[in-house]
């Protein structure tokens, strides 16, 4: 075991230079002599651009698909352990059931494309501390503990090589409920706060924690993000550990919200869509249904329109949008989710332009307003009465101005400091122009009697700097 670990550690190391030289190289304009590393705003450059990835939790809790011993388990699929504390010696028993010989990368990678999707983000490990691929420093993984012996990350990572998409990782840094060290599993092992104590929680950190995330930065190509999550116990100093490896060996690669140290961009709250623009870079992780790994009943499927909606909305708040599927232990996809994400996608076809690398909405007032009493949500803030006739997106000299309620004769858009020289709709191939009439620094753009999309029909608009 020691000499494994020792061996690892060697080959991460020499990996390690072999990345930083070519990550340095890369990033110089001329690409010969100048060895200068990337700045933040080119780090961040893709992300900007990307706006909607694909979320994939896959995992052996595929295989009870939210039910145990007859019972239906209450709330999200891949906490099955902890919701209905398995030990650990009967969950390990579901990597020999564990053969989804139905998976195909191509199909997947397929999907997301089509779903107009530019990245993809799947659980290399979950809570329940099982490796989805062919892991050195744990042999409770998909290739070496379940009769299907494949490395399905591998064959993603070919795949979206192959379609130009962007492939990254969740891990769970924290919790792991195999491990007698790893933060969470309060059924089978002590509580957490003695494990941060004696050592055992940064003895899972090392042994396990860390070499894994060197491995999947080392064997998998270039890594767009790691996606930790749940950082219970997570100081800064074991923080940092985590930001060094992943700074030595994939210099390019961003780190998410949840490390527990300060990432790359912000991540909200699971399904949390903010209420306002936040100007800095975010995602938002989001589920189809309600649960994020497979649960067989979970059927509460949001339509299209909803999805879209969120998507735009989203956007038009400055933030990306993390989709999430939990396919199947057969290794498919649920036929509603290919089925939604495709009707998003359709829509994408055609309103592309004013979502890639779309920036925020310059107004705000058709977001809503906070409610003026002192009612409070569901989660003990102050109430926020949304709207959702129209979102804005914008670009360089254009807003686009995105329709779900077809206004009757004209739209009415708020004040702003430039001009409008010019409006058509986006889905008209001739862009044929739209009437516009100024009223003082408000404007009126004419438009048709029917809306040019069922869901939402985006009005674009050529404007001057004000
Ligand atoms: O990976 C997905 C979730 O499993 C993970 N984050 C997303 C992206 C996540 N881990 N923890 N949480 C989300 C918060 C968990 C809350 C709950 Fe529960 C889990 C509510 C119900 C089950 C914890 C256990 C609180 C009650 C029981």
């Amino acid at each position: 075991m020691k000499t494994t670990l020792m061996r690892m550690s060697k080959a991460a190391l020499q990996l390690s230079l072999v990345a930083s030289c070519l990550c340095f190289a890369a990033s110089s304009a001329s690409g010969a002599t100048q060895t200068k590393p990337m700045s933040q705003d080119e780090k961040m450059a893709w992300f900007r651009e990307a706006k909607f990835g694909l979320f994939i939790h896959w995992g052996l809790y595929a295989v009870p698909a939210g039910t145990w011993k007859d019972q239906q388990i209450a709330g999200i699929g891949e906490w099955i352990m902890n919701r209905a504390k398995i030990p650990v010696k009967e969950y390990e028993q579901l990597a020999g059931q564990f053969n989804p010989v139905k998976f195909n990368a191509e199909k997947w990678v397929q999907m997301a494309e089509d779903a107009g999707m530019k990245y993809i983000v799947i659980t290399s490990k979950h809570h329940d501390g099982f490796a989805m691929y062919g892991s050195k420093a744990s042999q409770y993984n998909i290739v070496d503990a379940t009769p299907f012996k494949r490395d399905p990350l591998k064959e993603l990572a070919a795949a979206c090589a192959k379609h130009n998409i962007r492939f990254g990782f969740y891990y769970s840094q924290a919790q792991d409920w195999h491990e007698p060290g790893g933060a969470g599993n309060t059924w089978d092992f002590p509580p957490d706060a003695e494990k941060d104590k004696n050592g055992a929680y940064d003895q899972y950190l090392r042994n396990k924690a860390e070499p894994q995330v060197k491995e999947l930065l080392t064997g998998y190509g270039p890594v767009c993000l790691i996606w930790f999550d749940t950082p219970r116990m997570m100081n800064k100093e074991r923080g940092q550990r985590f930001i060094d490896i992943v700074h030595t060996l994939q210099p390019a690669c961003l780190i998410d919200g949840r490390l527990g140290t300060e990432g790359d961009y912000r991540s909200m709250g699971d399904n949390a869509i903010p209420n306002q623009v936040v100007h800095e870079d975010w995602e938002v992780p989001a589920t189809l249904n309600k649960t994020w790994g497979y649960k067989s009943y979970d059927n509460d499927w949001k339509t299209p329109e909803e999805l879209t909606f969120k998507l735009v909305d989203i956007v038009s708040k400055g933030g990306n949008y993390l989709l999430n599927v939990g396919p199947t232990a057969e290794g498919l996809i649920p036929q509603p989710s290919q089925d939604n994400l495709r009707a998003v996608g359709r829509w994408l076809k055609v309103n592309g332009e004013a979502i890639y690398g779309a920036g925020s909405t310059p107004f705000g007032e058709e977001l809503g307003a906070p409610d003026p009493t002192t009612r409070k949500d569901k989660k003990g803030n102050q109430a926020f009465n949304a709207k959702t006739d129209w979102r804005c997106t914008t670009k360089p000299g254009k807003l686009y101005i995105h329709l779900f309620k077809w206004p009757s004769g004209s739209f009415e858009l708020p004040s702003i400091k430039g001009k409008v020289t010019k409006a058509y709709l986006l889905a008209d191939p001739q862009k044929q122009t739209l009437g516009v009439k100024q009223n003082g620094q408000t404007w009126s753009i004419t438009l048709p009697k029917t809306p040019s999309d069922k869901t939402d029909s985006v009005l674009v608009l050529d404007v001057t700097a004000g």
